[in-house]
């Protein structure tokens, strides 16, 4: 079993926050840390928390974060046993872990076969039909020609999505209702997609009409060992960008629930995946769930499943890679409370969300029970022009969605950011829209309801005055009834049990149990 080795030094080619959350995850683990940074970036916060930090070249990152050899380079002279490319950049760039695996430096992530199997969007349909997973009805292989996809679109049935085998993320994608708009839109998007990724082979779906987007954190280790850490809803995007993510999912129920859960690992099973990572799903209004695509990284709203599962997500992908057998089995991992996550960008909201970067002249985080914010700037320092302009995320926990909710919008009045616009403002207008509390929401919310009708005033009727008392009568009871179910939780070896217990019991500060676990 001893088949493992444990690194002494980490490579983090990337920047911003989560730069931070991983050189935290390995500050825990006795892991020295090495960071590189760009012209842009010479005075970031990544840069500062390392414990040593490299030039690596020019701002655009095509220059510096983007250049494999530079990368590989630094990991060689500074002595670090591994990389861990965080999310973005060189993060499911198959060359790049070539590289790492030629110069003996163990790559943070998964096998480049497995790689290569998800990558692609029509063979990792295949692996999943071959695997039994559900995935949207529709094509096996990419189209030959037009006659061909007419006559598929045809059995499948309109509207249809034509979509992109080397695409991902919502890009090289689009929804067409009719032959005959078809017809007109084929030639164009097969250019646009050689446009984009060198390659255009397509394939149609059936489209699934106001879909919820619902994903699966999953970690599977060199053993194959597989567990999930329950779902993630994703829904709330902005041109296939998202906003707000949460767990658990008010779309579905624990039957659909675990089946997913088991859906997910028999996907990831099936690409022979071995480090943490999520399985996406379309979630119809029936409930009925198609796999998507995997993505093969840590992603950006890891958080919110960290604070529901109270697993170290990171120090659990770290271990992976070293070879370590995973340290939960699936009954381990419980989904307690509710999690919520607004991603603060420096953008402007009502400039239709252009791009705000600049220096930061006051800076104040929120904090107090149930709060955690990665935040990737200072107070007086620059949002370069270069990268994404996602700053920080704030996260809060809370025993369920409707505290979780009141517990945001605190922490968002608490925010405050001098010198450039936010997206702070935005959040809180949608953490006030009666569908996004109801948990009405569906991947067109944002354009439908929030950038078109005003929203409430807090608290401005008096109806809802006696709505809220009968309201808060029912909730105290959820509540304790749920407080008894945690307590039992944490009485059954739960990964909660050490750090949980007493805080939970006090108003549930969870962001303070993170910050000692982390
Ligand atoms: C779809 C779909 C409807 N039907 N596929 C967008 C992101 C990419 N991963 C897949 N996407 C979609 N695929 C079929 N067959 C609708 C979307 C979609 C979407 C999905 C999740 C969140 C937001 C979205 C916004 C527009 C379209």
């Amino acid at each position: 079993m001893a088949d493992y080795k444990e690194f002494k030094k980490v490579l983090i080619a990337n920047r911003g926050e989560i730069a931070i959350r991983i050189a935290r995850a390995c500050k825990k683990m006795g892991i020295e840390t090495v960071t590189v940074y760009s012209e842009a970036d010479r005075n970031a916060l990544h840069v500062r928390y390392a414990d040593e930090a490299y030039f690596i070249g020019a701002s655009p990152a095509a220059e510096s974060y983007l250049v494999i050899d530079k990368i590989v380079e630094v990991a060689l002279k500074s002595g670090c046993d591994a990389v861990h490319p965080g999310y973005g950049f060189l993060a499911e760039n198959s060359e790049f872990v070539k590289a790492c695996e030629e110069n003996n430096i163990t790559f943070i992530g998964p096998n480049t076969e497995s790689m290569y199997i998800l990558g692609d969007k029509t063979r990792a349909r295949q692996r999943m039909i071959e695997a039994q997973v559900p995935v949207v009805p529709g094509m096996k292989d990419p189209v030959k020609d037009l006659d061909d996809a007419l006559a598929r679109a045809k059995e499948i049935g309109y509207p249809i999505m034509f979509k992109a085998s080397a695409g991902g993320g919502g890009k090289g994608m689009r929804l067409i209702a009719s032959e005959e708009e078809f017809k007109d839109v084929y030639d164009l998007a097969k250019g646009e997609a050689l446009n984009a990724f060198g390659d255009d082979r397509m394939y149609i779906e059936k489209a699934i009409v106001n879909p919820r987007h619902v994903e699966v954190q999953i970690a599977r280790d060199k053993h194959g060992n597989a567990i999930h850490l329950y779902e993630r809803e994703c829904s709330i995007q902005r041109r296939h960008q998202k906003v707000i993510e949460e767990s658990p999912s008010m779309a579905i129920n624990d039957e659909v629930r675990h089946k997913m859960g088991d859906a997910a690992i028999k996907a990831v099973t099936a690409a022979n995946y071995d480090s943490v990572g999520t399985v996406e799903f379309l979630v119809d209004k029936d409930m009925n769930f198609y796999f998507l695509e995997v993505n093969t990284r840590l992603q950006v709203e890891h958080p919110v499943t960290e604070m529901v599962t109270g697993i170290d997500i990171v120090k659990m992908q770290i271990e992976i890679a070293e070879g370590k057998p995973l340290a939960y089995k699936q009954e381990d991992v419980k989904q307690i409370g509710h999690a919520l996550e607004c991603r603060i960008y420096a953008e402007d909201p009502d400039k239709n969300f252009m791009p705000s970067p600049g220096l930061i002249t006051g800076l104040r985080l929120p904090g107090g029970p149930g709060v955690r914010v990665d935040s990737g700037v200072y107070s007086r320092g620059e949002v370069p022009i270069y990268y994404d302009p996602m700053v920080a995320k704030l996260i809060v926990w809370d025993v369920d969605r409707q505290n979780a909710i009141a517990r945001m919008k605190r922490a968002l009045n608490e925010y405050v950011v001098k010198g450039i616009k936010t997206t702070i403002p935005f959040h809180q207008k949608v953490l006030r829209n009666k569908d996004f509390i109801d948990g009405n929401i569906s991947t067109d919310f944002i354009d439908k309801e929030v950038l078109v009708k005003p929203q409430p005033r807090e608290g401005s009727l008096e109806v809802a005055i006696a709505a809220a008392a009968i309201k808060e009568f029912l909730r105290e009871k959820e509540l304790k009834k749920k407080l008894v179910e945690f307590n039992e939780t944490c009485a059954s070896g739960s990964p909660w049990k050490e750090s949980g217990r007493r805080s939970a019991m006090f108003g549930a500060s969870f962001g303070d149990i993170y910050k000692y676990s982390t």
